[in-house]
């Protein structure tokens, strides 16, 4: 991509893009609809192909440099190396994603840890009700805590039964399935716990700071 031409920085054209269609209200539609009556929301067409989208600088992170850290309103911060993460609970899960650009792909089957089990560990305190995800590229976005432990949301290393790619955000990967995909972080690095919700990179962007689908709460 031209734009990305010296070296690992922020595709500044992308974001300008971004940024003027969420001004515009590119692709809203007025409907709106539910996961439980409708599989495919609002504005949204399927592709079978995996477009590869974030701000360009796509790090490396080997296995052995890699780590995991959950901090801010827990009792017990933790930092997981790659052997202590493989040895949580592992399991499988199915779902769709589903982009704010207006594509949508069925049936991604995801392998890693599921949230809750990672904060069985760190026992947020009870005043953490918000949690802010932070990336090796300096990506950042923001969920509620009932959000980030809903059924099928993951902490993936794996897709088809294979590594997670470096394009697609590995070593690890957030997948959020009931939010647009900006929700899910590639390149995962630092669950911090907050009682305050602080808006991430595209949710000061322009994009909104929920993110239903269902809802088309693509800005705000
Ligand atoms: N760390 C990081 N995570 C990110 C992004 C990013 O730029 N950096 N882009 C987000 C956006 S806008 C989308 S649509 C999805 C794309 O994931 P994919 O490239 O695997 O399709 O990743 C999300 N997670
Ligand atoms: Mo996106």
């Amino acid at each position: 991509m031209a734009e990305e031409g010296g070296g690992p920085r922020v595709r500044d054209k992308l974001v300008r893009a971004k940024e003027r269609w969420a001004r515009e209200g590119r692709l809203l539609t007025g409907e709106a609809a539910s996961p439980a009556t409708r599989r495919l929301p609002p504005g949204q067409r399927l592709v079978k192909d995996w477009p590869e989208l974030d701000l360009g600088e796509r790090p490396a992170v080997d296995l052995k440099d890699w780590y995991l850290t959950v901090g801010g309103l827990v009792e017990r911060p933790l930092r997981l190396d790659w052997a202590a993460f493989q040895r949580l609970p592992q399991v499988e899960t199915v779902s769709d994603i589903h982009c704010v650009t207006a594509w949508s792909r069925y049936d991604n089957r995801w392998g890693g840890v599921r949230p809750a089990d990672l904060l069985a560990l760190a026992r947020p305190r009870p005043e953490a009700r918000f949690v802010r995800l932070r990336s090796f590229d300096a990506y950042t976005t923001n969920l509620t805590l009932e959000q980030f432990t809903a059924p099928g949301v993951l902490l993936a290393h794996s897709w088809e039964g294979r590594s997670l790619s470096r394009e697609h955000g590995g070593p690890v990967r957030a997948v959020v399935p009931r939010l647009y995909f900006w929700k899910s972080a590639k390149w995962l690095r630092d669950v911090v716990l907050a009682d305050r919700n602080h808006p991430g990179f595209w949710e000061v962007r322009g994009y909104h700071n929920n993110g239903d689908p269902w809802r088309e709460e693509r800005y705000g």
